[in-house]
């Protein structure tokens, strides 16, 4: 590796060079600079020191004419990048001290950042944890998405109900990209196809440019950056002159309103598609403009079409760029003459999907009328490939089928491998979902469990806890995680422990500390935190902790002198503004916290906290912190977690059911360092065909209707018996995620839990052997199966 590409910079010249920026760049003087000032200028210094690797890394690519990986995703949930590009560069020491001595400091600099929301949740952070890895090995790679002007909204309460605000990071300006005017592609949509002499000729009804930004993403000690390319939509003509003269000024603008609007907004749920012509425009846009880039730069190197394979993989993050098939197959075929079955040959021997969830509403379907009205030389193309299909399989599985263009078999027929993102869901996505393409294609579909960034998600989150690491077993487990089983030994030493604790605890006070700051709520480092932080979703059953809570506040108000463990259960989370049960589960959380929250009897036992506006950067302050982690989904329904992972790395055990990544973590962790309940995927499935089965499961329990009665009459409502008969309603009569069956043992767990807690000698061994156990989670091992398996790509700076 060319160690000299790594910036080497001190304290001094980090100050001179933000000193620099402030002066040239922000156009400031140091007397009146704000936060905003000085955040950007440290950025733009920090920026300056990503270059050269990022430059070294393009060189060595090309000399290599190493094969590259494009990984298309229509979410990428970065968050901040100041501290994240500090460490990675090992600078942290010399910015904190740079801005010292400018009177300023670190931490409030940090915090002006506003995060880069561009994703939902788990799928999104997956992608950018990838980047992170991709670089950490030095692998040739690129992000392709879409620069959002709103992220994911903001959130607020009022009353206790979610209220969304549009989210504005590019308000201010991005400190990382650097703006590409001159890479830009036109993006068709509409019009109709004409056929002459053999060939298909597209004539586009309306047309935008897509526009590049790039943003260098470094790896751990800057030994390589890649790039994270975001297509901005433009206008083709930025202005129609002929109306602006007539004094027309609305039509005048229209070019320019109607490009802007595909990349102005994120959709706001990543598990339901909504089936919107403005989602799909949105797809092919950037789906489109990334074929078109990849090209570009394959025949630039030189390289002809007929060997896109061994020059590139590109990876489809979900079946959102599962246009990009097509599209590729259209330049291949119609752009630059390839006969259509070697076309879609050659498209595929490139293409990899991702499946990442099961449920059937979130698999995208297109009426075919409107597919075929946005993109008509695509709807032709994927006949033509499921012709293909047919012919080489005999199988009758179709990709427009009864109206609807469906793009999970697209993106399936489309793709040399495909696979899910932990054991238990790539078992059943073998069995439901691709069952019937699975026998068609027998061994495509392969496993890849997910994992998580080290370096953010405890080593830059967690200093306290990676400090001791460190201590402990030495350095270098940043970038080779399993060394974290080199911890086990230390756990039965009490000199560890009690510095564990320590760790532990210092976190809790920074997040008591924040809460108190931010929205003037006291809680008890003391108490157990006990966290769910994740999309607020049925499946998900933030209803059955907050039902729990309820029983538990029951039992402590019956025996208010039993031995009890005091308890912070802290939510964070957004539901999609449209998803009506989910926002009324939030209502009900909030109402039930101020109701508990202000009972004298149970005050210092238990506690309800939900800040608002969970994001990121409020993960890397509540995960640190937290002593139990909540993964209680219903069996079979969640693909895999990702906060699961970075919950038990930082030393907080799961309360959890047999689902995703959970079975893993289980494995890796031991058993008895997990507190294991309720249905498994087989029994939910076998349940749910007994009729009336929530109705028994509730007359079964009495803590539960005893709950479910208070609910009803109002005691958390202020005695409105109407404000959650639809929860009620739906428990008693349908309950699809199997809350009532699992209540009786959520809550003999928790019972479990509380009585370990107590002991805090086991407890402590509990959460050490949870950090122990974690190092197979890192995203650097789920990148290395990727790259062996599924792209067939290596570092050109392997030895
Ligand atoms: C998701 C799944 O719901 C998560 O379980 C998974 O961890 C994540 C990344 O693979 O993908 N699928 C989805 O549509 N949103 C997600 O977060």
């Amino acid at each position: 590796m060319p160690r000299d590409a790594i910036p080497q910079i001190d304290a001094a010249a980090l100050k001179a060079s933000i000193s620099t920026h402030l002066k040239t760049s922000l156009g400031k003087d140091a007397a009146h600079a704000s936060t905003y000032d000085w955040r950007m200028s440290l950025s733009l210094a920090m920026r300056d020191l990503v270059v050269d690797p990022w430059f070294a890394a393009t060189r060595d690519t090309y000399e290599a004419k190493a094969k590259r990986v494009y990984y298309l995703s229509m979410e990428f949930l970065i968050g901040r990048l100041i501290e994240d590009v500090a460490i990675n560069l090992g600078v942290e020491e010399a910015a904190r001290t740079a801005l010292t001595d400018l009177g300023q400091d670190y931490q409030r600099v940090v915090a002006n950042e506003p995060d880069a929301a561009l994703g939902n949740g788990g799928l999104g952070r997956l992608a950018a944890c990838f980047l992170d890895s991709l670089s950490t090995l030095a692998i040739p790679a690129y992000g392709y998405g879409i620069r959002y002007e709103h992220g994911l909204f903001e959130q607020r309460f009022e009353n206790g109900v979610q209220i969304e605000t549009a989210e504005t990071w590019l308000s201010q300006r991005h400190a990382w990209e650097f703006e590409r005017p001159e890479v830009t592609y036109p993006i068709h949509f509409g019009g109709y196809v004409s056929e002459s002499e053999g060939k298909a000729v597209w004539h586009p009804g309306e047309s935008v440019l897509a526009s590049a930004y790039d943003t260098p993403i470094i790896g751990w000690q800057a030994q390589w950056a890649n790039t994270l390319r975001l297509w901005a939509a433009k206008p083709l003509t930025l202005f129609d002159l002929e109306s602006f003269n007539r004094g027309d000024y609305l039509a005048a603008n229209a070019p320019e309103s109607l490009a802007r609007t595909i990349s102005r907004v994120l959709y706001p749920d990543d598990t339901t598609d909504e089936g919107k012509e403005l989602r799909l425009k949105q797809e092919y846009f950037f789906s489109a403009a990334s074929v078109q880039d990849v090209l570009r730069r394959l025949l630039s190197e030189g390289h002809a079409l007929d060997d896109l394979a061994d020059h590139v993989a590109i990876q489809l993050n979900d079946t959102h760029p599962a246009i990009a098939g097509p599209e590729l197959v259209r330049l291949l075929a119609d752009i630059h003459g390839m006969p259509m079955d070697r076309a879609i040959a050659t498209a595929r021997a490139c293409l990899g999907f991702t499946n990442h969830t099961l449920l059937p509403e979130a698999l995208e379907r297109w009426p075919e009328g409107l597919f075929a009205r946005i993109l008509p030389r695509h709807h032709r193309i994927i006949e033509l490939i499921q012709d293909a299909h047919a012919k080489e399989t005999g199988s009758d599985i179709r990709i427009i089928d009864h109206g609807e263009v469906k793009m999970g078999e697209l993106a399936f027929i489309m793709a040399h491998t495909i696979n899910g993102v932990s054991a238990l869901h790539t078992e059943l996505v073998k069995e439901t979902v691709f069952a019937d393409l699975n026998t068609a294609y027998p061994g495509r579909i392969i496993n890849q469990t997910n994992g998580i960034t080290p370096r953010r998600w405890l080593y830059t989150c967690n200093k306290p806890l990676g400090d001791l690491i460190t201590e402990t077993i030495g350095d270098g487990w940043q970038d080779d995680l399993e060394r974290l089983g080199g911890l086990r030994p230390h756990i039965d030493d009490a000199g560890f422990r009690a510095q564990f604790r320590a760790a532990k605890l210092s976190n809790k006070h920074r997040l008591a500390a924040w809460l108190k700051t931010r929205d003037d709520v006291t809680i008890d480092p003391e108490a157990m935190f006990d966290v769910q932080i994740k999309r607020v979703h049925e499946y998900k059953r933030q209803l059955l902790n907050i039902l729990e809570t309820i029983a538990l506040w029951n039992d402590i108000c019956d025996s208010p002198n039993g031995d009890w463990t005091p308890r912070v259960k802290l939510f964070g989370g957004k539901a999609a503004p449209g998803y009506a049960m989910a926002k009324s589960i939030i209502h009900l959380i909030n109402d039930v916290a101020a109701t508990i929250n202000s009972d004298p009897r149970t005050r210092d036992l238990l506690q309800v906290v939900y800040p608002e506006n969970y994001n990121v950067s409020m993960a890397e302050l509540l995960i640190p912190a937290s002593d139990l982690s909540e993964q209680i989904s219903t069996a079979g329904k969640e693909a895999s977690g990702t906060g699961n992972m970075k919950l038990s790395l930082n030393g907080s055990p799961t309360i959890g059911t047999l689902d995703g990544a959970n079975v893993e973590i289980r494995e890796q962790v031991g058993h008895e360092n997990f507190f294991l309940f309720g249905l498994t995927a087989q029994e939910v499935e076998a349940r749910r065909r007994e009729h009336g089965f929530s109705r028994r499961a509730i007359e079964e329990s009495p803590r539960l209707t005893r709950v479910l009665g208070q609910i009803a009459s109002g005691v958390f409502s202020q005695s409105d018996r109407e404000r959650y008969a639809g929860i009620l309603h739906m428990l008693y009569e349908q309950d699809f995620f199997l809350v009532t069956c699992d209540f009786d043992a959520y809550f003999t767990a928790q019972r479990a839990v509380d009585q370990a807690y107590r002991n805090a000698d086991r407890w402590t061994r509990l959460a050490a052997n949870n950090t122990a156990g974690m190092g197979w989670f890192s995203s650097d091992r789920t990148i290395r199966g990727y790259a062996n398996e599924i792209w067939k790509v290596a570092s050109p700076r392997a030895t």
